[in-house]
């Protein structure tokens, strides 16, 4: 589900999503989920997502040396410099509002104000492609968790008078400090236009639909495809998952379930989201 709020000062906050009850579903490292997203517009002038954010790899090794990107791409329908602000913080759903969850915050934006706009501690920088990008160090991770390397942007269509799009891509490097902490990731993302203080709509963040898992050393065996998972005892708010008898408990598993709840799909090590 997507927010769309029109003319607001959208802070760094999340919306909530209705509590559905979802069928479970399981994967195994390196296990892609990719949902089509029919993108709509939510009235004239507000940005659109038009590419979920996306990891550029389904493993992650943390060794804070490979580089990785992870990009994100909004059109606006009059045009790519209406466009003001493109955000993306790693785990923010799944963080539920809980900032030492979150992996890593970056941005772009057209200034140093856009960047900044909602406080916190920024490393600032030129972006390649034209204006500023940013990292915040002083919360969602800082940087504990990512190195940010560098931020490059490109734009398609018009810039003014029509639709236009612009992508962020962001390369970073993953400290030790993340791997298997969580095992499942996904990035989020956010954009504004306008300007600060005049007439703006902030997309509010948007859950990423791609996920991926950092692990402390490339990846030297895969398990095979794994048996479904058994369930029993369900109530209203629990249900007992088990591991398939016919799998080993020798690999490395991550259960998801599907839709999420509040954006977050995966479950914890003590049974939560
Ligand atoms: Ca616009
Ligand atoms: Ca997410």
């Amino acid at each position: 589900m997507c927010y769309n709020t029109h003319g607001s000062r959208v802070a760094d906050v999340g919306g909530t999503e209705p509590v559905n009850k979802g069928c479970w579903a399981w994967l195994t490292q390196a296990c892609v989920v990719l949902t089509v997203f029919a993108a709509s517009s939510w009235g004239a002038g507000a940005p659109i997502m038009t590419s979920f954010p996306v990891v550029n790899s389904s493993t992650v090794v943390a060794d804070d040396t490979t580089p990785y990107t992870v990009s994100t791409t909004f059109s606006d329908p009059d045009g790519y410099d209406s466009i003001r602000c493109i955000r993306v913080l790693l785990n923010y759903t799944e963080a539920g509002g809980d900032q030492n969850q979150g992996r890593g915050y970056m941005n772009w934006g057209k200034s140093d104000v856009d960047v900044t706009q909602w406080g916190g501690t920024w490393v600032i920088a030129d972006a390649t492609g034209g204006g500023r990008w940013a990292y915040r160090t002083d919360a969602w991770g800082g940087i504990a968790y990512i190195t940010p390397v560098s931020c490059e942007t490109t734009v398609n269509g018009k810039a003014t008078g029509g639709s236009g799009s612009r992508t962020v891509s962001w390369t970073f490097t993953v400290k030790p400090a993340w791997a298997f902490n969580p095992v499942m990731n996904d990035a989020d993302a956010w954009a504004a236009d306008g300007v600060i203080g005049g007439t703006s709509y902030a997309v509010g963040w948007i859950d990423g639909q791609t996920s991926f898992d950092v692990v402390p050393a490339s990846c030297s065996t895969f398990c095979a495809t794994p048996q479904p998972p058994i369930l029993a005892n369900p109530t209203s708010t629990t249900v007992k998952l088990s591991i398939n008898p016919a799998d080993t408990s020798d690999d490395e598993y991550a259960i998801m379930i599907s839709p999420s709840v509040g954006g977050k799909m995966y479950v914890q090590a003590d049974g939560s989201l």
